[in-house]
Formats: structure tokens, sequence, C-alpha cells
């Protein structure tokens, strides 16, 4: 059997989650779920980075010991999660003592390989993003990345090593140009190890909020350098050798695109320098915008998740299947890698034309149909090959662009189909053989249909489980369809004759006029 290991990054528990958040991690929960479904043995984690001086200050603020803070932050994002329908397989926090561990025996590794030197740290210093920046980089004293104001810093400092690794990095993109995606993130990398790399600073001796340095008191470890091997300590780095050599290296490290330089060449570099396996794959996605501003706290302009799941239950009047509104559109809306505007108006548009008439109304027209003329089971029919030929070519579409992350072409492949199944049932138009008393076509177009359905709550289930569970139970079927396998399922033609479907209330309502 196979196996898959994604992670997201780990969040800076500042603050509660955005729409930001939500989508890495919602992504990944949608790869982790259809891996599952391809049979592989899923570890898929996410988690949240405690040791930040903005963690500490945001404690400071509420009047909390930092870690009574993070300990209740941590519990809020895992509640969110949970509520996003977020299956994760574990949730890491650094300030456990387990990672922490894990962290001391990595750094005493380097130590004792010479890869790490003490030395004196000048420069400045974002505090937001917790980077160190050159003076030739800096203007205004303003953080490159962030805009925001920088501070100067002098320290002793840890140094690790980082420039020995630009060769072997080097050789390492270029054997494969698919390590780090989108092209354009490869590229900026590429770019930044054909300029050379500088020894990074990786500890702090005028800060305590962190991991001690095992060999200097004095310090704690760099948060990000922490935090980075959070995704070996999942994998149960060093001491559970059958996990570890399972799992490691992970197929996919998702990650927002600001943070793609931590993850494609600085944690490749400490592993390198650690002897361990690189990871397979870095993708940076793209940036959510509202009106074209990023989303920030100090902008005012944060868009909660909670809160978008909430107002869709004017639809819906159901957090379950609004939160798969939610999950959907940010999926399909956004090709992921590019950035994307948040915008009302386009989620009211997926929801009224794809859901609400695509899917749903496909299956409120069908199951009354079969209720009429065959009391509610499904009839027996033969498969209609040309429908069966589009359903298969369909699934090794989806399953084509899930293994490259390409989430809205996967569902464009989908909502092609459905747009097939409902042309189809225009075509067959069941209600006229019926009049006709034509019952042989009759069973076989709801036959087809049923089968159709089936084969769109497989598809779909990844990305909307509430919705595929309530079709699958509509359609008769027994068991969670998030577990059944697609490679067993998904052949043309298998919906069981003389099953009982389940009529049930329109999940996507739409106001205006229902087709026949
Ligand atoms: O950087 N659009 O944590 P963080 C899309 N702790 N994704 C967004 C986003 C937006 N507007 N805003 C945030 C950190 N994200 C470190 C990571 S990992 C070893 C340590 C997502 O809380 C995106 O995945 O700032 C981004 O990389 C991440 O949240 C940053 O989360």
């Amino acid at each position: 059997m196979g196996k898959f290991y994604i992670t997201t990054p780990i969040y800076y528990v500042n603050d509660e989650p955005h729409i930001g958040h939500a989508y890495t991690t919602i992504a990944a929960d949608v790869m982790a779920r259809y891996k599952r479904s391809r049979g592989l043995r899923v570890l898929f984690s996410t988690g949240t980075d405690e040791h930040a001086q903005k963690v500490r200050q945001a404690a400071e603020k509420r009047g909390l010991p930092p870690q009574d803070y993070v300990d209740q932050l941590a519990e809020s994002w895992k509640r969110v999660f949970s509520f996003l329908e977020i299956e994760f397989d574990d949730f890491i926090r650094t300030s456990e003592p387990r990672h922490k561990k894990v962290v001391q025996e990595f750094v005493s590794r380097l130590f004792s390989s010479g890869d790490i030197y003490k030395g004196y740290y000048e420069g400045w210093y974002c505090f937001w993003d917790e980077a160190f920046f050159p003076e030739s980089e800096v203007q205004d004293r303003k953080c490159p990345d962030c805009l925001r104001e920088l501070q100067w810093m002098r320290e002793e400092n840890y140094f690790f090593r980082l420039s020995r690794f630009t060769q072997p990095l080097l050789e390492h993109f270029l054997a494969n140009p698919k390590f780090v995606e989108p092209e354009i993130r490869y590229n900026e990398m590429l770019n930044i190890l054909k300029a050379g790399l500088k020894d990074i600073s990786i500890s702090r001796s005028t800060i305590t909020w962190g991991v001690p340095i095992p060999f200097d008191s004095g310090h704690v470890v760099y948060v990000w350098v922490d935090a980075l091997i959070n995704y070996i300590t999942v994998a149960g780095w060093p001491d559970d050798q059958e996990k570890f050599s399972l799992f490691w290296p992970a197929d996919v490290h998702l990650v927002g695109k600001e943070i793609n330089r931590f993850h494609s060449i600085i944690w490749p570099a400490m592993l390198l320098a650690a002897g361990l396996p690189l990871p397979r794959k870095v993708f940076a996605h793209g940036f959510w915008t509202k009106e074209g501003q990023k989303i920030s706290k100090s902008l005012g302009n944060v868009i909660d998740p909670l809160k978008v799941v909430q107002d869709l239950n004017r639809y819906t009047q159901n957090d379950r299947v609004s939160v798969d509104v939610f999950r959907y559109f940010i999926l399909r809306e956004v090709p992921f890698g590019a950035d994307g505007d948040f915008k009302d108006a386009s989620l009211e548009l997926r929801y009224s034309a794809d859901l609400a008439n695509d899917l749903g109304n496909l299956l409120n027209r069908s199951l009354p149909l079969v209720e009429n003329h065959f009391q509610g089971t499904v009839p027996p029919g033969s498969a209609d090959p040309n429908l069966g030929e589009e359903a298969e070519k369909t699934v090794s579409l989806v399953e084509g662009y899930m293994d490259n992350l390409s989430f809205s072409d996967a569902l464009n492949s989908i909502w092609g189909f459905l747009g097939r199944l409902n042309k189809y049932l225009d075509e067959k138009a069941p209600w006229r053989l019926a009049k006709e008393g034509k019952t042989g076509e009759l069973e076989d177009s709801l036959f087809n249909i049923l089968e159709g359905l089936r084969f769109s709550s497989l598809l779909i289930s990844p990305f909307m489980p509430t919705t595929a569970q309530i079709f699958w139970e509509s359609l008769g079927m027994e068991g969670q369809v998030k577990n059944a396998i697609w490679d067993r399922e998904l052949v043309w033609g298998r919906i069981p004759p003389g099953q009982r479907v389940r009529k049930k209330p329109p999940i996507f309502p739409r106001p205006g006029k229902e087709r026949p």
C-alpha cells in the first residue's frame, strides 16, 4: 500500500484563523481525503507555531502567561478546523514536549557535525515575519515582505552554515524541476540559489520564549528553525523509525508563497545537514485578497471563515452544507497557485449556478421520477456505454488534476460531467417516456442518471463531504462515501437495482422556478 504525507504550515496563534489559513488547510484536507479514497495510507498534519514574539505579545496584552494563552488558542484553532470538516491526522504544537525534544536533538546533531557556529548578528529584524534582513535589502526601515517597521538587532547568535548548501541545493533543483511548484515559485528560488546563500542566524539570546539551545542555555532556537522541524516531529523522528521510514519524506508541503523560501531553501538545507531525505515537493499557493488588498489585521479586512459560513446559512439553513459551499468556492474559484480576490458576488453566483442549479437540481429532478415510476427503488437498466465512457474519462481527468493539486481543474471536470448528466436527463426526458409507456427506456434512463449521481457523489466527496454523504444516502447507498475506495467503486453500471432511494428536501435551495 502506498503512503501520502501532506503538511500545512503551522500557524501563528496571535489571533483566530482567517480565510487564508482555512484555505491552505482545506486544500490539504481535500488532498488527504482524495488520497485516502485512492487507498493510500495518509498522514495529514497541521498545527500551531507558538514561540513567535507576536504570540508572546498577544498573551501579554491579555494578561496571560504565554503557555496558558497558546493552550487556549490552539484549542480554538482545532475547533475552527474541525468545524470546517478538516480531518487532520495530527495537530502539532511547538510548545509540546514531544516537539521540543526533537528540536533539541536536531540542533545538537547540526552542532556536532560543525554546521552550527557562534557569531554575532547585527542587522534588521521583522517582528511580524520573524525574519532577518541584511542592510542591503532594506529601504526606509521597512520590511521588504510585509512593509512594516523593522527593528535593529544586535546580539550574540548561533549561525547555521547555509552557504555550504548552495551547490547541493542548486543540483537538487536542477535535477528536480517539480521540486517547487508552481513554476514561477521554482524560478524565484532558483534565482536565489544562483545568487548564492549566506549563513543565517538560528538562535536568539535576548528573548526567552522558545526552545532552549541544548548546548547553551542563554539562547533559544530561532522560531523558524523550531517551526520547520515540526514536519519530522510529526513523522516520528528520531525515535519512531518505523513511522519515520514509512512517511518521510513528506510528499508535499503546502505553503503560502510568502514563506516559500523557508520551505524550499532553508528547510532542505537543514535536512541535508542532518543527512535526512528532502521533501518530494513544496507547493506555494497564492494569496486571497479583499478588494485587491492583502488580508491583514492591521488593514482591518480580515475575513472570518465562520462568518462566511454563517452568511451562507441564509441559503442552506444548514451549517454543514454551508461549510461545503465555502470549501467548494475557495478551491473552484481560483486556480491553485494564483492569487484571488474574495468577492461575495462570486460566491453567490457559484452557489446558485454551480450548486443549486447544476448539482442540487439534478438530484431534485431525478428522485421524484424514481418515486413516481418505480416506487422509490433503483430500476434495473443497462449501462449506457457513451455516458459510461464519459464518466470514466472524467475520473481519469480528475485523478490527473488532483495528483497535480489542480483543484479548480478537477472541479471543472466534475462539473463538465454534471452538465452532461443534466443534458442526458433533458434529452431522455423520462417523464415523456413514462407517458408514452416506454418502460424499458424509462428504466435505462433513470438507471444511468442514478449511476451518474453515484459517480458524482464519489468525485465531490473530498471537496464537499456532507453533500456527498447526503447524495450517497439519497441514492440508497450504504456506509460512508468518504470510506469508499475509488478504484473499486468508480466502475460504471454498479449501482444496485432494487435499492431504495430516499428523497430529502433540496440541499441547495434557491428561489425561482425549478426545472421539471
Ligand atoms: O507563516 N491567502 O504562519 P502564519 C492565502 N508560522 N493563504 C494565506 C493568507 C492569504 N491571505 N494568509 C495566510 C507562518 N495564509 C509560520 C509558518 S511553517 C513551518 C511556519 C496561509 O500564521 C498561507 O498558508 O503567518 C500562509 O503561508 C500561512 O497562512 C501563514 O500563516
